[in-house]
């Protein structure tokens, strides 16, 4: 494996979908968030998995940037007429995955290798790995209470005001062993942090002590994407939960918040002016187009990463 990509939900399956088509499934592999899944009306649920796995094999519904295209939402619409608990938006489509992924965790398969088994099912000849195959849950504490995540995300839609975040049973877990072992390959040619938001998505991989000691330990470069765009989130409450916790809505206070960890940033070419401000003697910073609305626009910050840890 020459690279690793450390993904979360939307924003980060879109750069995970660029580098999957400038590198071959040998040369790549995706480490996923887990702390959003959930357990829901007795599924289990993978949304930042299922997201890169609709990504990369053409079915994301493109609206929402979650769940599948040419959805349909009569299981959903019956369970709310029945009185069910019907805030979390399962498709009919992404039913189907859901049950199966419950099922085989169920007989005892490793959440690894349910999403082995539904990955190569759509297509998708890379692989991806759930930073652990434990239970790793991210919870946010608020002004008025403590959330589930789930429950702050898409329940309260990212309206409280965000004190704190935790990771429960992430000093007790293990990351996943492939990423590890990756991680302290000599051939390993450098880590890409997709901008994805860094306290929901990456921050609960960094939680695990050994993945932050490995990442530390690594040899190659490490490189992120910053996630803020002249001062706002592309999507999603990244710029609102900076602000909630004290920071600047800036691409340098996401570079500061990764810290050591980085030996390459990039901002977006509208942040130019910031880069020789957020670049230190171990920092390079260099500016690029990050915001991804067409595929060639994903395919480029794709190659633009890859070039930029080689300069490091
Ligand atoms: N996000 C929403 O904002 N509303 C939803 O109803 C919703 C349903 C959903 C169903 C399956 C799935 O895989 C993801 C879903 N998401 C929904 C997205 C998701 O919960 C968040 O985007 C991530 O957890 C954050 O990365």
């Amino acid at each position: 494996m020459r690279y690793l990509a450390i993904t979360g939900g939307v924003g980060g399956a879109k750069l995970a979908l660029g580098l999957s088509r400038v590198l071959e499934p040998s040369e790549v592999g995706f480490v996923v968030n887990t702390g959003d899944d959930f357990e829901h009306l007795g599924l289990h649920v993978s949304p930042d998995l299922d997201t890169l796995m609709y990504t990369l094999s053409g079915l994301s519904n493109p609206d929402t940037g979650w769940g599948r295209v040419n959805e349909s939402w009569h299981f959903i619409e019956t369970l709310r007429d029945l009185g069910g608990e019907s805030w979390f938006n399962l498709g009919d489509r992404d039913l189907a995955v859901h049950v199966l992924r419950s099922g085989w965790l169920r007989e005892g398969l490793g959440l690894d290798a349910v999403t082995a088994r539904l990955f190569r099912a759509v297509g998708i000849e890379h692989t991806a790995w759930p930073m652990s195959n434990d239970r790793v849950a991210t919870r946010v504490v608020c002004d008025d209470g403590e959330y589930a995540f789930q429950h702050y995300f898409v329940r309260e839609r990212c309206a409280p005001r965000v004190r704190r975040i935790l990771f429960d049973g992430a000093t007790r877990e293990c990351p996943h062993p492939a990423v590890l072992d990756a991680l302290a390959d000599p051939g390993l040619e450098g880590v890409i942090i997709c901008p994805s938001n860094p306290f929901l998505s990456v921050d609960p991989l960094l939680a695990m002590p050994a993945m932050r000691e490995a990442l530390d330990a690594c040899r190659a470069p490490v490189v992120a994407i910053s996630p803020i765009v002249g001062g706002e989130a592309i999507k999603g409450p990244t710029a609102k939960i900076m602000d909630e916790l004290g920071l600047p809505q800036d691409a340098g206070a996401v570079a500061r918040h990764y810290g050591a960890l980085l030996d390459g940033y990039i901002v977006d070419a509208c942040d130019r002016a910031l880069a020789p401000r957020i670049a230190h003697e171990k920092l390079a910073v260099i500016d690029a187009q990050t915001v991804m609305r067409t595929l060639d626009d994903r395919i480029n910050l794709a190659h633009t990463a890859l070039n930029f840890l080689h300069t490091l």
